[in-house]
């Protein structure tokens, strides 16, 4: 979910953290041990040795500046965004105003093919890159849900990895762009924007997990406490920022935690980042895994399709009806 306006700067206070920083050539049981604790105690953490080769990220980096350097008149081609394509402003169908521009994509290569036509003078190019990128980045997604899951002692170790394999996978990626932003030159002197400028509201991702990519510039924001904001070191630049989704909540029956987070425009430099939201079909069926529900741990969640949870989410964010996915089964039962 987005939240329309952010509390004012004076009444937040902004705290200093270091995310773990998870080495994935350690060795494996190790690994597996931290990504778990970290997906516990932050939600979030950073990945390094994740194999991902530079020369792939670079030409993702490459096309994304250069489309973003083009004249609002042709990027408007790639859209509105519906709510895949370009969106300038708006985040969501008629969410919230955020300083971000930004193209959404389906990681099927298909669609990316198609839709690069739009976006691109080199369409091929584009989609190579793209199409490149997402191969990776979800080889490094399933990589390390297959560790949480050894972690977790899970027996089907591929629980959570077959989801964003699927071939209708609902995975996305999305590219921001913050530009930099000068309160100077800010007409609007309110306590909220003279301090500081959203670049994308406060929110969950919907998904199982979220593989993000910056470009060195700092914006990302984590609130694991209400009304404490936590800055984001991009360093070490070569990291990835790996966060926990919703929907990991939901399976992990709350011992995950999906965290909230918001980026901030940066006042010297335009931020670049690169997301990409692993997710199920959306006819896939999500519940806690048995292992997961104990006597002492009763089930958090009801079972929902990944199709209901994004429409709910979504739609709470239009202002439509409002499912309520995450009531507790005692909720469901005395039908609140
Ligand atoms: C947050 C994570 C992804 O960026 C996203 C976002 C989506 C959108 O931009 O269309 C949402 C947001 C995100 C959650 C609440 C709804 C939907 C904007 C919004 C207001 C692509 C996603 O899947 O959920």
């Amino acid at each position: 979910m987005v939240v329309a306006s952010p509390a004012p700067i004076q009444t937040e206070k902004i705290r200093d953290i270091e995310l773990p920083i998870i080495d994935l050539l350690a060795e494996r049981s190790q690994v597996s041990k931290l990504l778990v604790k970290a997906c516990e105690e932050f939600g979030f953490f950073k990945v390094i040795n994740h194999g991902i080769p530079d020369d792939t990220i670079t030409k993702i980096e490459e096309e994304s500046f250069e489309f973003f350097a083009k004249p609002a008149s042709e990027k408007q081609q790639a859209g509105p965004a519906d709510p895949y394509g370009y969106g300038s402003k708006n985040i969501g169908f008629n969410g919230d105003i955020g300083q971000v521009e930004y193209l959404l994509l389906r990681t099927n290569p298909l669609s990316i093919s198609h839709k690069s036509k739009c976006i691109s003078n080199h369409p091929n190019k584009f989609s190579f890159a793209v199409i490149g990128y997402i191969e990776e980045v979800r080889k490094l997604a399933c990589q390390i849900l297959d560790l949480i899951a050894e972690g977790l002692w899970v027996p089907d170790t591929p629980v959570f990895s077959r989801l964003i394999s699927d071939i209708d996978s609902d995975s996305l990626l999305r590219l921001n762009h913050y530009p930099p932003f000068n309160p100077k030159n800010n007409g609007d002197r309110s306590a909220t924007s003279f301090y500081h400028q959203i670049g994308f509201g406060e929110h969950t991702d919907p998904q199982i997990l979220t593989i993000l990519r910056s470009n060195g510039v700092q914006g990302l924001q984590i609130s694991l406490e209400e009304g404490v904001w936590v800055p984001v070191s991009p360093y070490p630049t070569t990291a990835f920022c790996v966060n926990v989704g919703d929907l990991l909540q939901a399976m992990t029956n709350g011992r995950f935690l999906s965290v909230r987070h918001r980026a901030i425009v940066n006042s010297h430099k335009s931020r670049l980042s690169i997301a990409y939201f692993g997710a199920p079909s959306l006819c896939s069926t999500i519940s806690c895994l048995p292992k997961l529900v104990t006597i002492q741990k009763p089930p958090l969640y009801r079972s929902f399709t990944w199709a209901e949870f994004k429409r709910a989410t979504y739609s709470r964010q239009l202002g439509e009806s409002r499912l309520n996915l995450f009531s507790t089964i005692d909720d469901s039962e005395n039908g609140e």
